[in-house]
């Protein structure tokens, strides 16, 4: 078969009528972007770019270089295309406006440059995620209030793992497809249609650190797994924690399994660790367009209606089965105090 670059695939997509013009420079540009932090991470120690950059991102979490680099070659790259109404980040307080003097478009742009950053000095896989959205019709200066909407609104979400390879993950809403960078072309080429991920899977992804601190009905879901063929579940499960979300996630889209950052009495107060609007939500869409399913232990992810754009919420996703077991038993806590 002859291989599909991304632009072919955007041309057949919009063909298609699943995206317009605009959706489809977008992703193009937030590809070549992704292409450009491929080659500021794969550097490494010899570009200079490692370590703190002596900063704190607007989470009180301290930044690192390449956080910073990546944070402005997304925002350079889409400022000035005329596809974008505003961009948020997790580097910045609030939405970066078009600059005077661009073109403005209607798509609303979310992302986390370099997820996973704590790992890039151990050089292992960190990645980009990214959501987009509508802008509300007769809005020319979008404010966090108009990038408040469920993730069922995304019309696009996608994560790029920079690791051995080059991968792109990306969905319209018409099945999840991974695209494999090409170094020495430099195109993105099509490497898995439709991805599927299996229901079942024998194996989870948790920050097992944390377990003493999680609630009552993680505490069982987890300990039966972890009891193996001799417990209740009757089959031993294996454990991966990359701690790289990008990269556990990838590994679920490939071979499935079961990720979680549950709610624990350390982050109760926040909310969660992870963030809603540029890691869940982009996130939940790739995974349920790949037939996996992902909740916050009590509601499905892409049904909260946001109240912040750096909310931070639980996380269970992947195969099915699972992710309905632990919601179940959540509900079912929550049932019996209630
Ligand atoms: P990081 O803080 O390094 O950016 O986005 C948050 C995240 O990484 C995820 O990528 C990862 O899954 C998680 O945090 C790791 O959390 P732990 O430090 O608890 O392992």
């Amino acid at each position: 078969m002859k291989p599909v670059s991304l632009i072919q695939f955007l041309i057949e997509e919009r063909r298609a009528g699943h995206i317009n013009a605009e959706l489809s420079l977008l992703i193009e540009v937030v590809a070549r972007a992704c292409k450009r932090i491929a080659v500021a991470t794969g550097k490494g120690a010899l570009g200079g770019v490692l370590g703190a950059a002596g900063t704190d991102n607007i989470q009180g979490e301290a930044q690192k270089k390449l956080d910073v680099i990546s944070n402005e070659i997304l925002l350079e790259a889409n400022a000035w295309g005329g596809h974008l109404a505003a961009c948020a980040s997790e580097e910045m307080e609030d939405p970066q406006p078009i600059p005077d003097g661009y073109p403005k478009g209607q798509h609303l742009l979310l992302f986390d440059p370099l997820d996973g950053s704590s790992n890039i000095d151990v050089n292992i896989s960190v990645g980009t995620i990214f959501s987009v959205l509508r802008c509300p019709d007769g809005v020319t200066e979008p404010k966090v209030e108009h990038f408040l909407q469920p993730g069922t609104t995304q019309l696009a979400a996608g994560y790029v793992v920079y690791g051995p390879s080059t991968l792109l993950v990306l969905t319209f809403g018409h099945g999840a497809h991974e695209f494999t960078l090409d170094r020495e072309i430099g195109s993105f080429i099509l490497s898995r249609r439709d991805i599927r991920i299996p229901e079942e899977t024998g194996e989870f992804a948790i920050n097992m650190s944390n377990q003493r601190h999680w609630e009552a009905p993680m505490q069982r879901y987890i300990g039966e797994l972890l009891a193996g063929q001799e417990g209740p579940r009757g089959r031993d499960f294996n454990m991966r924690w990359v701690a790289s979300m990008v990269a556990d996630v990838h590994r679920i889209v490939t071979r499935g399994g079961v990720f979680f950052y549950p709610l624990d009495a350390k982050i109760k107060s926040k909310g969660g660790k992870l963030r809603l609007m540029y890691e869940a939500n982009p996130m939940a869409f790739i995974i349920e367009q790949a037939g996996g399913a992902a909740s916050t232990g009590r509601e499905r992810i892409m049904e909260l209606q946001p109240t912040g754009l750096h909310q931070r919420v639980p996380v269970f996703l992947g195969s099915k089965q699972e992710v309905e077991l632990a919601t179940h038993y959540h509900h079912a806590a929550d049932g019996a105090q209630g």
